[in-house]
């Protein structure tokens, strides 16, 4: 007989390990399944020399409990892979997850039986188990481009290694000749130490990146125990960021100030370090004339680096804006090409014919190395979840469903009910902090399961029209920026053959933090109830997800159990999509405005959601952040410094 679980969750990196303390805390029975032999996803498997998260440690880490966000102390102002991976280990021990994980097991297949409504999930390790709820915690950057797209490879002799598949044990470079394909995040923070150990090593870059230095340094200790005495606040002015972590911004656009005055703002950034740099000026994403200014600052910062004036011109980034790739942030990269034991190939002029079987060859050169080192990236947000047999109604498969791209209502399928995807497509994820974006889905994600439940509703699932609308207001957001100007993994072009999407959405973090403010807080009841109608006096945590998804483009329904003996009521609903005069809980559709959500009014309605109220966790709910009281204001921050923080958003939109 298969096991049954209330949910079953793929994946045990930040997103698995949160989505079940907060399914424990619902007194939900879950399994988690990981392919690694270890809990920590991108930190398990990215153990590449000198890989690190290149947002703060002070910002990268969990905040629903307090207790460990206090208890915890980072080393470094950016966090080594080792003491991140240290830290998720930590995670689970603390909160006791591992029991319900299942480690070296990966999910091959679930498929939607659509008369008990319940999901049949396999594994490689030949595992068959039924659950009420898939939650998809698979990472955005999980799938490695394997095996490398270069003919030749299995004849080759020496040893070769993917950055995201690195070997436990590490690698000894000592006395050998190394090549890196690849110039994008992981080879640039890999290319400095794998300098100072190899004899020598040959870089083949395709596309010149943009690298602002890290400045990396013990954590100051004052530093830490400012933001552990005020994490509410520092938490706060995270998720009211566009990116997840908070950094100055400038509203003046780049064009209208002095060239010295942008040089010098530059400078700063420059100074200080780090992905901030991208906020120089509001318009840096949106005017291409703007952003010039701030490249032509990065390829004078190259060329005064590196001495050698040909190699300095062939790391300089040109023909693509600056930040439409994904900024990479290092220590010490282009100084690295000033040692004498390293040669940089431009691939745009000589692109890689075949690998050998001593090395590899390009149209002008054989290159004879020990080991070579793809540094070539992932297939992005999409590769690990169409790689599961995921199939939703109708036998339908999500792979066959995403073949033109993915189609998606930022965090579920029309089709595949009671899937969820955390930080999939179509959420800011990849553009923002993870761990602020994790949370927030997970949160949601949990709160709406538990209050499907709570109505006696047994499915949920995004409806076709909104998931169009999501995916159009998705693009057309993204389309008023530079970012479909460059061939970058944002938009699927490092992989051949991939639709050429934007895939992430530009719209930014508060949007969906608002979704989740609009929650008073919900305990789970464990039998079913027969549910009430709505009144503004008596107003439920679905009636307010339900209005607000009204604003941003979602659209949901809640089929109830007792209408589901074989999903034919839910499936004529699915048919008639004009918004339902049903009682809620019976059928909850809400009309949506898809196309009507600009950025502006996403900015907004943060503000808005400020004086609503409402905390976040249930720590903070318990405490509530003076911000959100309308009788305690802040003493240290004015309301306008708060609004500040919610910056560019407009300026996108
Ligand atoms: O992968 P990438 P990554 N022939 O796709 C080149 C996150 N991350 O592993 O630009 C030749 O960025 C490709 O060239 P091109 C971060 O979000 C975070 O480095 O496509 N070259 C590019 O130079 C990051 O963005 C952290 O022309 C080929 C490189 O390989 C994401 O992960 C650290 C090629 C791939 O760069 C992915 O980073 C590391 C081919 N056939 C990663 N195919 C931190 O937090 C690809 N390339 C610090």
């Amino acid at each position: 007989m298969k096991q049954l679980y209330d949910v079953v969750v793929v994946g045990a990196g930040f997103a698995g390990l949160y989505m079940l303390f907060r399914l424990r805390g619902l007194g939900l029975s879950a399994r988690v399944y990981e392919a690694g032999d270890g809990v920590g996803g991108t930190w398990y498997w990215n153990r590449y020399p000198g890989a690190r998260c290149d947002v703060e440690s002070m910002d990268y880490s969990y905040s629903f409990s307090d207790e460990l966000q206090q208890e915890w102390h980072w080393t470094e102002r950016y966090a080594s892979q080792p003491e991140i991976l240290r830290y998720i280990n930590h995670v689970a021990d603390r909160f006791d997850l591992c029991r319900d994980i299942q480690l070296s097991t990966r999910v091959t297949e679930a498929v939607f039986d659509e008369d008990t409504a319940r999901w049949t999930i396999r594994t490689d390790r030949g595992d068959e188990v039924s659950a009420g709820f898939c939650v998809m915690a698979t990472g955005c950057l999980s799938e490695p481009q394997l095996p490398p797209p270069f003919p030749g490879i299995e004849a080759f002799e020496g040893s070769w290694y993917h950055t995201g598949r690195w070997p436990h044990e590490g690698v000894d470079f000592t006395g050998q000749r190394v090549a890196v394909i690849g110039t994008g995040s992981s080879a640039i923070q890999s290319i400095p130490l794998i300098a100072k150990q190899a004899k020598h090593l040959t870089v083949f870059q395709r596309t010149p990146n943009y690298s602002i230095p890290a400045h990396n340094a013990p954590l100051d200790p004052e530093y830490e125990r400012q933001v552990k005495a005020s994490y509410i606040d520092f938490r706060q002015a995270a998720r009211q960021s566009r990116i997840g972590f908070a950094v100055p911004v400038t509203e003046t656009p780049a064009l209208s100030v002095s060239a010295e005055e942008r040089e010098r703002e530059y400078q700063a950034r420059w100074q200080r370090g780090g992905l901030g740099f991208g906020f120089s000026f509001p318009d840096l994403l949106i005017d291409e004339q703007a952003n010039e200014t701030a490249a032509e600052f990065f390829r004078n910062k190259i060329s005064s680096i590196v001495q050698d004036p040909e190699v300095a011109e062939t790391l300089a980034p040109r023909g693509y804006p600056l930040g439409t790739k994904r900024m990479c942030v290092d220590s010490d990269y282009y100084s690295t090409f000033n040692r004498d034991n390293i040669a940089l190939v431009d691939l745009r002029k000589t692109p890689i014919e075949t690998i050998t079987s001593r090395g590899l060859r390009t149209t002008e050169n054989e290159y004879e190395v020990d080991a070579i080192v793809f540094a070539i990236g992932y297939d992005a947000m999409t590769g690990a979840l169409s790689r599961i047999n995921l199939r939703g109604r109708g036998g339908i498969a999500l792979r066959d469903k995403w073949r033109d791209g993915p189609q998606y209502l930022r965090l579920a399928v029309a089709g595949f009910p009671n899937v969820f995807m955390i930080t999939g497509p179509g959420s800011p994820s990849v553009l923002s902090n993870m761990i602020v974006s994790i949370e927030q889905h997970v949160d949601w994600i949990a709160d709406c399961i538990a209050d499907l439940m709570e109505r006696g509703g047994r499915t949920i699932e995004a409806t076709p029209e909104a998931e169009e609308g999501w995916v159009a207001h998705v693009n057309e957001v993204g389309n008023k920026t530079l970012y479909p100007r460059a061939n970058s993994w944002y938009m699927g072009a490092n992989i051949s053959g991939k639709p050429r999407i934007f895939m992430p959405y530009i719209g930014g973090v508060p949007m969906n933090l608002a979704l989740r403010r609009h929650q008073p807080s919900l305990r789970l009841r464990r039998r079913r109830t027969t549910p009430t109608a709505t009144s503004p006096r008596n107003t439920t945590r679905s009636d307010l997800i339900g209005r607000f998804w009204d604003d941003t483009a979602f659209e949901r329904r809640v089929v109830p159990e007792d209408q589901h003996e074989n999903g034919r009521e839910e499936r004529e609903e699915r048919d008639d999509q004009q918004p339902s005069a049903e009682p809620a809980g019976r059928v909850l559709q809400v009309p949506h405005r898809v196309g009507r959500c600009k950025a502006g009014q996403i900015a907004d309605r943060v503000d808005q959601c400020d004086a609503a109220g409402g905390g976040r966790t249930a720590e903070e709910r318990g405490r509530q952040c003076p911000e959100q009281r309308p009788d305690r204001k802040h003493p240290d921050r004015s309301d306008a410094e708060y609004r500040h923080l919610v910056h560019r958003v407009r300026e996108v939109g």
